[in-house]
């Protein structure tokens, strides 16, 4: 066939333990395979939300929310410096996604980073050091706001160039085809980054090679102050996926239930099927693009509209309804959230500043290779770098376990 040209005879000659998987017979049997799902319908949805993890799933999303809130005031006062991005309105998405992850699996994001970490149930001291560009700090305070990494437990970070992250995990995602393992990556952008090139060149290899990676557009109807209206000719952005042959389907980005659901079956889908999923999560954020956007382009009318639909009092009702809790212990649980985050700040306002040497460590990958490749060309490289082989011991804060 001649279909089968250029791109499967490169893939011939890789090796065979190392070659994505066999080609597709056809677009059009694939097109049958991957039809969108209806969701609801075809779907299984993830196992309903307990006591105790409805219980847990909302003292996180009020942790994200408490946590970014003093943020704002202490970014004010003069406490945090370069950007801030808030990603308040937008918790169910974090925590619904993160709530179906194993240990294992992996995930990465833009800038707009708080609530990944948190929602991944690292602990808020380091990343509110980080935010205040302490050496306790989750990036050892070099990265500030936009930077949480935490490779132990799966964050590969966030990531300050729109679109650019997205190549990346698909790319993890060819590392865990390789491995042959059932883990998968989670991706999350904004609706300004499918207009780049990096977000078609990353669904179509990850469709083609069968990538276990779940992308995940978080459309929170602007791009800094650009509505999706103005910015994109296609404004049901999961449409996209179509173009890339991949399951692709709208979610309520405001509702944590459905949130689940939907993962649930992205998941099933990357880590049985090995295939990708494209959703679209319908979302808002209440606050600025970041803390120098007054936001003017839209109405005091047009927020409040959302803030009506507010993630956090939706699963706070769902526990009423359900018995789940009283109102007096949401009431309890929002004040120890409250007491969690003031000592968060307290530990990073006692926390030292990096010292000077940081800024030299963490630039390259402190491998032998690099350094004797380096060391060949210029022997004055051994001199300069007398510490390049020996590995770097973080602090023992800077990975938080899951919890
Ligand atoms: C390649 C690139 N172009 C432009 C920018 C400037 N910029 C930063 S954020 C942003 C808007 C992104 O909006 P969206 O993807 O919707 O994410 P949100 O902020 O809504 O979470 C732009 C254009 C950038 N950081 N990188
Ligand atoms: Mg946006």
């Amino acid at each position: 066939m001649p279909k089968k040209s250029a791109a499967l005879k490169s893939r011939a000659s890789a090796p065979a333990k190392s070659a994505p998987p066999a080609a597709k017979a056809s677009t059009a049997a694939r097109s049958e395979v991957v039809k969108p799902l209806a969701p609801g319908k075809t779907s299984k949805g993830a196992p309903p939300l307990d006591r105790a993890e409805a219980r847990r799933l909302y003292r996180q999303m009020l942790l994200i929310r408490r946590f970014e809130e003093r943020a704002q005031q202490i970014y004010v006062e003069g406490k945090i410096g370069g950007f801030l991005h808030l990603y308040i309105g937008q918790e169910a998405i974090a925590c619904g996604i993160m709530s179906l992850l194993h240990k294992d699996d992996y995930f990465i994001g833009a800038y707009r980073d708080h609530g990944y970490s948190l929602a991944r149930g690292a602990d808020p001291k380091p990343l509110m050091a980080e935010l205040m560009g302490r050496a306790t700090g989750i990036s050892r305070g070099k990265g500030g706001s936009m930077h949480f990494y935490d490779i132990p437990n799966g964050n590969f970070g966030g990531d300050g160039i729109v679109g650019g992250h997205i190549v990346v995990a698909a790319g993890m995602g060819y590392a865990i085809r390789l491995r042959g393992s059932e883990q998968c990556v989670v991706c999350f952008f904004g609706d300004g980054a499918i207009n780049e090139g990096a977000f078609h060149e990353a669904l179509n290899v990850s469709s083609l090679w069968d990538l276990p990676v779940v992308f995940v557009v978080e459309n929170n109807m602007y791009g800094m102050g650009t509505s999706v209206e103005r910015a994109s000719a296609v404004t049901a952005l999961h449409e996209r996926g179509a173009a890339y042959n991949m399951v692709h389907l709208p979610c309520d980005g405001m509702d944590i239930v459905k949130v689940r659901d939907t993962f649930a079956d992205a998941f099933a889908r990357a880590r049985k099927e090995k295939k990708p999923t494209f959703v679209e999560v319908i979302t808002y954020r209440y606050r600025g693009h970041s803390m120098s956007d007054p936001g003017k382009y839209r109405s005091k009318e047009e927020v409040e509209k959302w803030q009506e639909k507010d993630p956090i009092a939706r699963l706070g009702m769902f526990l009423l309804d359900h018995k789940f809790a009283t109102g007096k212990e949401l009431e309890a649980i929002d004040k120890d959230v409250m007491v969690e985050v003031d000592d968060c700040i307290k530990f990073s306002e006692e926390s030292p500043w990096p010292p000077a040497e940081y800024m030299y460590e963490d630039i390259y990958v402190k491998t032998p290779t690099l350094n004797w490749r380096a060391v060949e060309k210029d022997p004055a490289w051994e001199r300069s770098l007398p510490d390049d082989r020996v590995p770097v011991i973080y602090p023992p804060h800077v990975s938080q376990g899951v919890k």
